[in-house]
């Protein structure tokens, strides 16, 4: 390096440093409470569904607090919200963000947490007095979670793949609302959100999420570089029957749709389990049924089928043996969402790992097994990872939690990280 190059490396770190130091506890813990009452369960968690009104609440008390900032907010044609910080030049953004959305029984972390650390980087820079070179883009991605409308990831895939709204406006969701109405709802609730015209690639996108998983808690360390996201197959199997009376039909006369489905899901979860051995995730999560009554045969059975992997080829493997699985009579299959495991970039893992050493943080190296808008923003520019531990690896729960101090040693760690890529040349 010359010696300006130190001396700029140098300038860096300083700024860098300032920025972790000026994350605010208890002003990031208050934004993670004040955001879970949009929602709020009885239990502790959160039910906010993915452009319902409680999600558009949550989304106007986010543009406010972006506008409080000094921020300008955009958005796009999957309702992505795009709360850019200045920067002193007119270069390609750094983002950073996750989703707002939760599950119908979450916690207030899941996709939330990175949402608001990211809010809270900005007002650390503002409050160390920093301007950076590049804005900065906290980004609010639209249905993370794809429990209201399948599949997942829609905003940030619509993102990255602008073609796909054109499906995704066509999906509803279980009392027939589109896509499209949930989305024209958005536009006339903030009609004067401005449309974003970036036309240049993201420097770089960061997403700081929870573990939702055991590992970080059992390895007891605070901070996880995460390299990559397993792969994910969502399907849905529809098993047909014969509506007839529970009392009066003869058990060999019956075709009882939730016999077929409990024979096909026990055929899913063994070969499932045979082909991705100890790293299989099989879970058939939604179940529907008609007519759905005590006193009635049922004549069809809808169930969804989650499937993860890290390894390609098995996640290709299950693809096939799922069609073959249901190429028997009364049973149709319908797939929903694929994606393949994802590697991140190795540069940006570095600099997380320079943000962890300075704020002599230990950290782990691992897997991602949920998936994340990440995954798609990696198509986009460099992307990774930071995790912090979830206790008892408990996530999609109303007990979801994570210690104070990893939230904040988190918030500190993408502080310093992004400060540094927003300096980047
Ligand atoms: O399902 C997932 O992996 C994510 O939490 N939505
Ligand atoms: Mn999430
Ligand atoms: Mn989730």
């Amino acid at each position: 390096m010359t010696q300006q190059e130190q001396k700029d490396h140098g300038a860096l770190r300083v700024t860098a440093t300032q920025a972790a130091a000026h994350v605010d506890p208890a002003r990031l813990l208050h934004a993670i409470a004040a955001l879970a009452r949009f929602g709020a369960r009885d239990d502790g968690g959160v039910d906010r569904p993915a452009l319902s009104g409680r999600d558009l609440d949550a989304r106007r008390y986010l543009i406010e607090r972006a506008h409080a900032l000094g921020c300008t907010v955009t958005t796009d044609h999957c309702a992505n919200l795009f709360i850019r910080c200045a920067g002193t030049e007119d270069l390609p953004p750094v983002m950073t963000g996750s989703h707002a959305d939760t599950q119908p029984s979450g916690g207030k972390l899941d996709g939330c947490y990175g949402v608001l650390a990211g809010l809270e980087c900005i007002e650390a820079l503002n409050d160390a007095g920093i301007r950076t070179r590049r804005p900065l883009d906290v980004v609010v991605w639209t249905n993370e979670e794809g429990t209201r409308f399948q599949p997942g990831a829609m905003g940030s895939s619509a993102f990255v793949e602008p073609a796909l709204i054109d499906r995704y406006r066509a999906v509803s969701d279980a009392s027939g609302v589109t896509l499209a109405d949930a989305l024209s709802a958005h536009s006339d609730a903030f009609p004067s959100l401005a449309t974003r015209n970036e036309t240049q690639a993201a420097h770089a996108f960061i997403e700081l999420h929870i573990e939702q998983g055991p590992q970080l808690e059992i390895a007891g360390r605070p901070l996880g570089i995460v390299s990559g996201i397993q792969g994910v197959r969502w399907y849905a199997v529809t098993c047909t029957g014969v509506a007839a009376h529970a009392g009066t039909t003869p058990m060999p006369a019956r075709r009882d749709a939730m016999t077929l489905a409990i024979d096909v899901r026990a055929d899913i979860d063994a070969f499932a389990k045979a082909l991705g051995q100890h790293d299989t995730r099989v879970t058939f999560g939604r179940w529907s049924v008609v007519p759905n009554s005590i006193n009635t045969i049922a004549s069809s059975v809808t169930f969804t089928v989650d499937f993860r992997h890290p390894d390609e080829a098995v996640l290709a493997a299950f693809d096939q043996q799922i069609a073959q699985c249901a190429a028997r009579p009364d049973v149709m299959l319908e797939a929903l969402f694929s994606h393949e495991p994802v590697g991140f970039d190795a540069a940006l893992l570095t600099r997380l790992g320079e943000a962890a050493d300075a704020l002599e943080a230990p950290t782990l190296t691992l897997t991602s097994g949920a998936f994340h808008d990440a995954m798609y923003l990696a198509q986009h520019c460099p992307t990774a990872m930071l995790f912090v531990p979830s206790r008892d690896g408990i996530s999609h729960n109303p007990l979801e939690h994570t210690d104070d101090d990893h939230l904040v040693l988190g918030t500190r760690a993408l502080a310093h990280c992004l400060a540094t890529l927003c300096n980047e040349p």
